[in-house]
């Protein structure tokens, strides 16, 4: 079966494949903090992620310890061309790395920066264009430096703006001419639920106001902005997306207080695209301050940057839908990723709870379009479970058929808002290599295509090997979507 054949040319009963449009970006996704371990070499600095051992779940170490994971992490640091070469055996048109700014500026607050980290990521780069993969870049995910989380308490402070703008720049001025694409913040709706990882916030979650989490997020906007009239100067053909945690909200009922109470949940995630969008802060969000008695620090300069400076497309997360209800009763709160929602009862979950909803993805996908009218470009999606590792014919793998029909269910919800109309830039699988978890710390929630021999306690070769999802992944690009099944 081909892209273009028609419906009705198909094995009875048999769906057409869907069809994805010429250049569709196929690849993988990934984070410093989470592959490259490496964490105090090449005049590394120290970022939050080294205090954070645990993942979300508990407060922050004193200092860097043994037991975390991220140290380590893959040590992409050291095999990222073999990694790379691994991808574009899959046939990746694209590879969604961050940047350790840490790297860069150690401390965060430096004039200068540090040469060996830039030409860490000039090594990686060109690696990727050797292969004919796009970098996708993300300038911030979750890898504030740790100096400036303990001296200004992170984005709190609105000293971050100028501090990320010197970094971004440096970026830009460096890798423009080879990298187009650029996500400035990784889920930045987040900061309101995760601040020490998501804003680089010292302060415990429990002794911050509403009005320092809005400011915070409110900086990280402003600097999103100038992040992006910084490339239109030193990169013109770089485009620039900002990147949030989507989660659709589904009314619980189909009682008109569910609706309501469904869409004013959904919209403290769906403001941060309103913003970098049309560039300014939409009514129901002001409302929502007012009412938790929040007045924002906004000069005239912040609002003149958003909206000159607003964005070429927009790039989300997608891992699960939620529902809401305005009936306290009946608010049965399930899992979300970094923050949680009721729980759908339709929906089965993966191990760690998080519900699986291949329709949400369509349905996202024609909410944004509907909305924003720009390119969407899905960066993160995939499953998270525990891979067994067997033998076949000698060699080491994981018959991971759940994580392809996660995988195939999704993807063939994208092929049908591709047929709505929506303009999709591409599709990055989470952990296309498995990684250190963002919410949890562990190894043992595996996303990759490619399974690496590390386990919780820190043990293991490091060893790669090819999981059945691999040469899945490689027929899906190498046919353009044409062998999903639906
Ligand atoms: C997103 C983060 C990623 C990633 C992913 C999966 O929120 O942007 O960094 O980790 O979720 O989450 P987890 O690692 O908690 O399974």
């Amino acid at each position: 079966m081909t892209s273009t054949t028609p419906a009705s040319a198909t094995t009875a009963g048999a769906a057409s494949a869907p069809v994805f449009p010429d250049g569709f970006l196929w690849g993988g996704a990934t984070a410093a903090n989470q592959i490259e371990g490496a964490y105090n070499e090449g005049g590394k600095g120290l970022s939050i992620q080294d205090v954070m051992p645990q993942g979300i779940a508990t407060p922050r170490a004193e200092g860097p310890t043994d037991d975390n994971l991220k140290q380590v992490a893959i040590d992409f640091y050291h095999r990222y061309a073999d990694d790379i070469a691994l991808f574009a055996e899959m046939g990746f048109k694209t590879f969604r790395f961050s940047i350790a700014w840490s790297r860069i500026f150690p401390k965060g607050d430096e004039l200068e920066p540090n040469e060996e980290g830039l030409a860490f990521y000039d090594r990686v780069i060109d690696e990727c264009l050797k292969h004919g993969i796009e970098p996708l870049v993300t300038i911030s995910h979750y890898e504030t430096p740790l100096h400036l989380a303990e001296t200004y308490d992170g984005w709190v402070s609105r000293e971050l703006i100028g501090f990320y703008e010197r970094y971004a720049r440096v970026l830009f001025a460096r890798y423009g001419s080879r990298v187009k694409y650029w996500l400035t913040f990784n889920e930045i709706n987040s900061v309101l639920h995760a601040p020490l990882m998501s804003g680089g916030i010292n302060t415990p979650k429990d002794q911050l106001t509403q009005s320092d989490l809005y400011q915070a997020v409110h900086h990280e906007l402003v600097a999103s902005a100038l992040a992006t009239k910084a490339a239109r100067e030193l990169a013109p053909n770089a485009q620039v997306g900002c990147m949030v945690l989507a989660m659709p909200t589904y009314p619980l009922t189909p009682d008109p207080d569910d609706v309501m109470a469904a869409l004013t949940t959904e919209r403290t995630n769906l403001a941060f695209g309103d913003i970098h969008v049309r560039g300014e802060y939409p009514g129901y969000y002001l409302r929502a301050l007012r009412e938790a008695g929040v007045t924002l620090a906004i000069t005239q300069e912040d609002r003149a940057l958003l909206k000159e400076h607003t964005v070429d497309f927009v790039s989300f997360s997608y891992y699960v839908s939620i529902c809401e209800t305005a009936d306290e009763s009946q608010r049965v709160m399930g899992t979300g990723n970094i923050f949680p929602g009721v729980a759908n009862p339709t929906l089965k979950a993966s191990e760690w709870g998080w519900q699986i909803d291949p329709v949400g993805l369509r349905v996202v996908l024609n909410q944004f379009w509907d909305r924003w009218q720009k390119p969407l470009f899905i960066v993160e999606n995939g499953l998270g479970a525990r891979d067994e590792l067997v033998t076949v014919d000698g060699v080491p793998t994981v018959i991971d058929d759940y994580r392809i029909a996660y995988l195939n269910d999704h993807l063939a919800q994208v092929g049908e808002a591709v047929a709505d109309g929506v303009d999709v830039m591409g599709y990055t699988t989470w952990g296309c290599i498995d990684l250190v978890s963002a919410s949890t710390a562990q190894l043992s929630k595996r996303y990759g295509f490619i399974y690496v021999d590390r386990n919780d306690d820190g043990s293991g070769t490091l060893d790669r090997f090819k999981k059945k999802s691999f040469g899945w992944y490689q027929d899906v690009i190498a046919t353009n979507g044409a062998s999903l099944t639906r």
